[in-house]
């Protein structure tokens, strides 16, 4: 139905990148069709980014809306003009309050929405920059200069005329990585002042993501999925799905490698804390990546980014005890791969298992941290690893670590969504609770359950 609105993503502007990004721009055939890697930020942004630029690191980006009148280079054909984004989008949904303080606009939700989206389910954050000093915005030279603090965004967000609403129908597009910057087609008022937010926030995610370097994928027919980074406008679903939020983390790794003020979880200082468990208790995440479809509240999504990637994680017991613990390799199996090159029919897509990208190792820790009471790593590619009645000697913080190690096939995307589940037992007699036995029957049976959700492959 939406066939005929495509969007493209402009080639970069920076001419001291086109180099480095040539080669994934005009990538010649291969014959094993493959999805395209995310070509991450690797400079230029106005915030410091305490890991770094590596593949995984965490990145905070700001972002802005240019000021009407901002000159817009035509990217995609269109003539270079004035961003009329603002007076647009007051125009069909309101300008509340009017003012510079966009924030006060009924439609401002839309962008910040979308961008919040994205930082709930991956090792981004996006931070509003109010101030936008109108430089130029695209174009191979002049080019409009990096985010700065105070005085624009990283992402800077416009709209002007492309191509109107109907025949070869750009919607949007946006810029790679380091520049990021989005160019809204104002011609497509009825979609972008319309009332459907959906569909506005799903172009901007759309955008965001090629904005993060994440090129197009095509998934069709037997185990194809839905996409936001398929090339039409969809509404079938709202925001980022599995193989989105997949590439996001292959790029800047999951929720947990922003926290502790963006150092992430590699260390046993640094761990992810899960919390304290009670005798015969259960804690359980990453329990969204076992489906294509993302509902847009599932939050739940842990990765080893790859083979670098470290994931501690934490918990608490109040007695002695064992636990089990139990890692899943998740993600179901679809069909994906590139879009054809500059009008080229798209290449033949590949089957791709998303529980077969790194082969996970399990090692539980003690309360120092350091001492490992027991290595795991029984399975391959696509295997559970399960740590079986593992002695807790005393009350205290204990450690769960889970590593990889990448596929070694020519696919590039080795990043591989995980479920960790632990369950404690505390020993007969360290427990307060004065039935033993009932406890014990109750241990059974979560422990039944915590095996009837392993894999079978
Ligand atoms: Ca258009
Ligand atoms: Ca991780
Ligand atoms: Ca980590
Ligand atoms: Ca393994």
């Amino acid at each position: 139905m939406n066939s005929t609105r495509s969007r493209t993503a402009a080639p970069p502007k920076r001419p001291f990148l086109m180099a480095a990004v040539a080669s994934i721009l005009f990538c010649p055939p291969v014959l094993a069709a493959n999805q395209n890697d995310v070509s991450r930020w690797i400079g230029g942004t106005a915030s410091a980014q305490p890991q770094g630029f590596s593949r995984g690191d965490p990145l905070t980006l700001t972002w802005s809306i240019v000021p009407d009148s901002t000159t817009i280079f035509g990217a995609a054909g269109e003539p270079t003009s004035g961003s009329g984004l603002v007076a647009l989008l007051d125009a069909e949904l309101g300008s509340g309050p009017g003012g510079t303080d966009l924030t006060l606009r009924p439609w401002f939700s839309r962008f910040s929405d979308s961008f919040n989206r994205f930082s709930e389910v991956a090792g981004l954050t996006y931070l509003y920059e109010p101030n936008d000093d109108g430089n130029t915005v695209g174009g191979i030279a002049p080019v409009s200069p990096f985010g700065s603090l105070g005085v624009r965004g990283d992402v800077r967000i416009g709209g002007h005329p492309v191509d109107g609403q109907s025949d070869t129908n750009i919607l949007a597009y946006n810029y790679f990585p380091n520049n990021g910057d989005m160019v809204l087609d104002t011609d497509n008022s009825n979609l972008f002042g319309g009332s459907n937010s959906l569909a506005f926030r799903n172009v901007i995610m759309h955008e965001l993501a090629h904005g993060l370097g994440l090129r197009h994928v095509i998934s069709t027919g037997t185990g194809g999925g839905s996409f936001l980074l398929e090339p039409n406008l969809s509404t079938a679903f709202d925001g980022p799905q599995f193989n989105d939020i997949l590439l996001l983390h292959r790029g800047y790794g999951d929720v947990n490698e922003k926290s502790n003020a963006g150092l992430g979880n590699d260390t046993s200082a640094l761990a992810t804390d899960l919390g304290a468990i009670v005798s015969g208790g259960t804690i359980s995440i990453g329990n969204d990546a076992r489906d294509l479809v993302v509902g847009a509240t599932e939050v739940d999504f842990v990765s080893i980014d790859d083979t670098t990637d470290t994931d501690f994680f934490s918990f608490t017991v109040s007695d002695a005890g064992t636990i089990d613990v139990l890692v899943e390799a998740l993600g179901p199996t679809y069909n994906a791969g590139p879009q054809g090159v500059q009008g080229n029919p798209n290449p033949p897509q590949d089957s791709f298992d998303a529980s077969m990208r790194s082969d996970l190792t399990l090692t539980i820790f003690d309360v120092d941290g350091t001492t490992p009471l027991a290595t795991i790593n029984n399975g391959g590619l696509g295997d559970d690893e399960l740590a079986s009645a593992i002695a807790l000697s005393a009350a205290g913080t204990y450690f769960a670590r889970v590593t990889g190690v990448d596929n070694p096939d020519g696919l590039q995307i080795d990043t591989q969504f995980f479920g960790l589940t632990i369950n404690f037992n505390a020993s007969l007699g360290a427990s307060p609770v004065p039935e033993p036995a009932t406890a014990g029957l109750f241990a059974i049976g979560l422990v039944i359950s915590l095996f009837a959700r392993r894999r079978t492959a």
